[in-house]
């Protein structure tokens, strides 16, 4: 299901799907009638034919949300709604506010915003709800009861193990490690750290873990933080950075540094970002899920949710069009599936 080839044949077929999901919707839940006559409510006060999607990403401008939110219109257009994206230039804890108020003042069908802290937004997506607008969280998650859904990328505990395991392998699983972040209250990268101090303890008991930094998801304040940190850690043998823009940045700083091929860089970026680094030997290898599939998911479960065939509740199951069917776990929230590790021997198959 990962890497899902999300190409020809898809529109036509979910189209068909999406039309029969709205019949079977109608049915199964036995929706009222608006009073503006056109379509129906559900029990929230949600118009169940408002197709209106609104992806909110941490920040514009970061090519790994270029992609999921690639991913969440060819969804969103193969079931006839409306895509709209919006946000921030800068990943800060609410800059999201205003998009998502206005989003509400607009009367879209849902959001599907990925969380710059974990209650910072939470008024304001508890506003949209109680409009009736449904909101998904994807990537990096809010508290649950601001939210309907969270569409996970892949479990906490997988993807802090890939890359302390992928560093350790690299630094002879000993010596001084420093973590380079997003932004300090990220509510993904704080749970993949916490996770990874924890598995890196356990583990690797000669592996040091000497500090964490943040770079914002900024390319240049990633870029001096990594400078700063080589700077701070003279016995460094490697960083892990879980942000696709800290990574990029980290390498960009170490390829033409004299810490190239000494110190160690894995952590989780895009395969596009990263070419040049793996190919001149400056990053060995890294990890991530296709961003492209983690938006199209979540456009779905959108969809599934604003039609009512799900509320969200744990058990709920849902078709999202060519990665197939869903079902929602415990927490409200749907995963969608293990993280990947790119190197020199497939890095080239990539292409996003
Ligand atoms: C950055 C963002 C995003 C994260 C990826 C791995 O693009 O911080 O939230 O999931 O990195």
């Amino acid at each position: 299901m990962l890497f899902h080839n999300l190409g020809k044949g898809k529109t036509a077929r979910a189209g068909a799907v999406a039309a029969l999901a709205v019949s079977i919707a109608l049915l199964a839940t036995g929706c009222a009638s608006d009073s503006t006559g056109g379509g129906s409510t559900d029990a929230a006060g949600g118009d169940t034919g408002n197709l209106a999607v609104t992806f909110i990403p941490k920040n514009l401008g970061n090519p790994y949300f270029d992609t999921s939110d690639k991913g969440g219109k060819t969804a969103v257009e193969s079931f006839s709604g409306t895509f709209q994206e919006v946000g921030p230039a800068e990943a800060s804890p609410d800059a999201q506010v205003s998009y998502i108020n206005t989003a509400t003042t607009q009367g879209v069908g849902a959001l599907v915003v990925a969380a710059n802290d974990p209650t910072a937004i939470c008024d304001a997506l508890n506003e949209a709800r109680d409009t009736g607008i449904k909101v998904v969280t994807f990537d990096s998650d809010t508290d649950p009861e601001c939210r309907d859904l969270f569409i996970n990328q892949a479990d906490a505990e997988g993807i802090a193990k890939v890359q302390i395991d992928e560093i350790a392998k690299q630094i002879g699983e000993s010596g001084e490690v420093a973590i380079l972040s997003a932004t300090a209250n990220a509510t993904n990268q704080n749970a993949w750290i916490e996770q990874m101090k924890t598995y890196a303890a356990s583990e690797y008991p000669n592996i040091t873990i000497v500090d964490t930094v943040y770079g914002d998801d900024d390319d240049q304040t990633s870029f001096d933080k990594t400078a700063a940190l080589l700077q701070s850690h003279p016995n460094l043998k490697g960083i892990v950075s879980p942000t696709t823009v800290g990574i990029a940045a980290a390498a960009r700083y170490l390829q033409t540094s004299e810490y190239k091929g000494k110190v160690a860089l894995t952590g989780l970026g895009t395969p596009n970002q990263m070419r040049d680094y793996v190919e001149d030997g400056t990053v060995t290898s890294f990890a991530l899920w296709n961003p492209e599939d983690l938006g199209y998911l979540s456009a779905m479960a959108a969809k599934a949710l604003i039609e009512g065939t799900i509320t969200g509740a744990e058990g709920d199951s849902f078709e999202a069009g060519d990665l197939g069917s869903f079902k929602v776990g415990a927490d409200q929230t749907v995963l969608l599936g293990d993280p990947f590790v790119f190197d020199k021997s497939n890095i080239g198959d990539f292409d996003f």
